[in-house]
């Protein structure tokens, strides 16, 4: 078998969502919005997909000229190269675009071969324990714009059968972020709304300092948190070290500092961090997050998958670490998270009535793929 092309299809769709100045996502009108589907083809019509783009320039000069020819069941070499040419290409060749073509590869191994990813990686379960991660807030009415706006959410997941339930809180700009002492006022009326058995966490803003980060963690111990991730900039790790130091309260990361695999090691050799985080989108695909995944498990510790979404669900079910979440949003009060999107017949994550995402036992990632919609709406091709 052998590729023989890789295209981009980038078509429109009615958004909900809305992005601030900072990126973060919130309920919005419904608006248009444009995403892409991967299709990677190969000399005996299987295709494997992954959604989201690569620019014409980096696919035509960096991608193809490493992929078109070769056998797509090379996926290792193929990162590698790919990798290797990240060097003086990051700011366009950068681990989205590493993780889009692994993605695909992936995607095409399984239904080349009629297998659902998982049990190409080695299955372990069926199934992932889910936890509630919800939008970052907001100054919303009857959103997430207050401690009991957030507690009134959390009891709302659980009674949708969610058995923990993860917090984002305020971030500029929205008015008064950040502000530790109301992060800890969201995260203190969760607890008192959920009791004190339910494993709860935090996701503040990334940037405090570390005496803000360190008041967080000490006020997290008080109520009984199971994590705190990013609570400052993850390029500092020496920061980290220093507040794994200090707090009982495990540590969880790093999620979004650039350096794949090579990151966590030194953030695990160095005591960075209590459970090692990562997703598919930080690590640059299937491939580096697998390898992440046994790094921890060598040192005995957990990892907590960074994000939802197929790829990430097939990885939780192959691995043999205890206790990892499945993390499904982001949610809101006013988002309906349940509806598939109209290219796609069903969510990546269904989830049952004891919180449980359920793998999709189709071949590749599961994807059943409604090609009329986006022909329909196609913008552009390349
Ligand atoms: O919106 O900043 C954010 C969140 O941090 C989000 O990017 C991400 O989903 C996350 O941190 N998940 O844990
Ligand atoms: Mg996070």
């Amino acid at each position: 078998m052998q590729i023989t092309e890789i295209t981009v299809r980038t078509f429109r769709y009615t958004s909900y969502v809305g992005r601030d100045s900072e990126g973060h996502g919130h309920p919005a009108a419904p608006n248009e919005a444009l995403t892409s589907l991967l299709t990677i083809g190969t000399d005996t019509g299987i295709e494997g997909y992954a959604f989201g783009g690569i620019a014409p320039g980096v696919l035509e000069t960096l991608v193809k000229p490493v992929l078109v020819g070769q056998d797509p069941f090379y996926r290792e070499w193929i990162w590698q190269r790919l990798k290797e040419r990240q060097r003086l290409n990051m700011g366009s060749l950068n681990d989205k675009v590493l993780a889009l073509v692994d993605v695909a590869l992936w995607d095409l191994a399984g239904r080349a071969v009629g297998q659902p990813v998982y049990k190409l990686l080695g299955a372990y379960r069926d199934k992932v324990p889910a936890y509630a991660s919800t939008m970052c807030g907001d100054d919303l009415e009857g959103g997430l714009d207050s401690p009991e706006a957030y507690a009134r959410f959390a009891v709302q997941c659980s009674e949708r059968g969610y058995p923990a339930f993860k917090l984002h809180t305020w971030q500029p700009p929205i008015p008064g972020a950040p502000d530790v002492k109301r992060d800890i006022a969201a995260c203190a009326a969760v607890r008192e709304a959920l009791g004190p058995d339910v494993p709860l966490m935090l996701d503040p803003y990334h940037y405090y300092s570390r005496e803000e980060a360190l008041y967080l963690g000490r006020e997290l111990e008080k109520l009984g948190y199971a994590w705190m991730e990013e609570p400052m900039d993850e390029h500092s790790m020496s920061s980290y070290v220093w507040l794994a130091q200090q707090l009982d309260l495990p540590i969880c990361g790093p999620e979004t500092v650039e350096g794949k695999m090579y990151a966590r090691a030194e953030w695990i050799r160095y005591e960075a961090a209590d459970i090692v985080r990562g997703g598919i989108g930080d690590l640059g695909g299937i491939t580096p997050l697998v390898k992440v995944a046994h790094l921890a498990e060598s040192f005995g510790m957990r990892m907590e998958v960074h994000g939802g979404g197929a790829a990430n669900l097939h990885v939780l079910c192959a691995m043999g670490i205890p206790g990892q979440f499945y993390e499904r949003g982001l949610l809101h009060p006013f988002v309906d998270y349940e509806t598939p999107q109209p290219w796609l017949s069903e969510i990546d994550d269904p989830m049952d009535d004891e919180g449980y995402v359920h793998v999709s036992q189709r071949p590749g990632l599961g994807w059943d793929i409604q090609f009329d919609y986006i022909e329909e709406n196609l913008v552009s091709s390349h």
